[in-house]
């Protein structure tokens, strides 16, 4: 897979990337990953990316010129275009596997006030957003997809992955973790986890994930 970022911040993400298990995927050949600087793609001698919206009102706007130039020359017929917006279509699990099955995302994140509106129809891009809170720039909620997204691809977590994805996808918390020692600050670690009984340890971490998840994210199971 080959992921672009587009951004007028690159050296956020090439850091998130240099220190996370994105370092790992790329070493690995798994994913080869972009950061790609907006302003190379302005012809200015300022290297303006922004500029005032129309109608009035504070902050900037991030002018279409450049976005548009990025995405035509980095984009081939297989690309899939997304651009990070408060307004997109929340991200969650079923669309980190849905961009896992893609050969070519790319990736726009927004600064200052916006985007102009322009940009969407031109590069056919989707909007993605990380959930409902407000941010100040969309590499963070990019570098969310990417990550979500990476863990997946075959060979990265060195198999795990899919086991994982599988008690995910049934929709419940995960169940309760212990290591040693057995006993920390008189908590003890449950005694079945120590019975060497495989059906009843995974009895009780079934019954476990369900009541967590009637708890604390009931809307999980409706
Ligand atoms: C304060 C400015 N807002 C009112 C005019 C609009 C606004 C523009 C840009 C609000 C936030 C941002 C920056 N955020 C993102 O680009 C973003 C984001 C987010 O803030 N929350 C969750 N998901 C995403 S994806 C991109």
């Amino acid at each position: 897979m080959r992921i672009d970022v587009l951004t007028v911040f690159p050296a956020m993400l090439d850091g998130f990337i240099r220190e996370s298990m994105l370092k790992r995927a790329v070493a690995l050949g798994k994913v080869s990953l972009h950061t790609v600087d907006l302003r190379d793609f302005t012809d200015d001698v300022h290297r303006t990316t922004d500029d005032r919206p129309y109608g009035g009102g504070p902050g900037m706007v991030m002018k279409p010129e450049p976005i548009v130039a990025a995405v035509e020359a980095i984009r081939t017929a297989h690309s899939r275009v997304i651009l990070m917006s408060p307004q997109g279509q929340v991200f969650g699990q079923g669309m980190a596997r849905a961009l896992a099955e893609e050969s070519h995302l790319i990736f726009i994140c927004g600064h200052y006030e916006g985007i102009d509106e322009r940009v969407r129809g031109l590069v056919s891009a989707e909007e993605l957003s990380i959930g409902d809170y407000v941010l100040t720039n969309g590499v963070l909620p990019a570098a969310v997809v990417v990550d979500a997204v990476v863990r997946l691809l075959p060979g990265v977590l060195g198999g795990e992955g899919a086991t994982e994805e599988e008690s995910f996808s049934e929709g419940l918390l995960e169940y309760p973790q212990y290591t040693r020692p057995v006993e920390y600050r008189g908590l003890r670690v449950p005694e079945v986890l120590r019975s060497g009984n495989h059906a009843a340890v995974a009895a009780w971490r079934r019954e476990q994930a369900e009541a967590r998840t009637r708890e604390r994210r009931n809307d999980l199971l409706q």
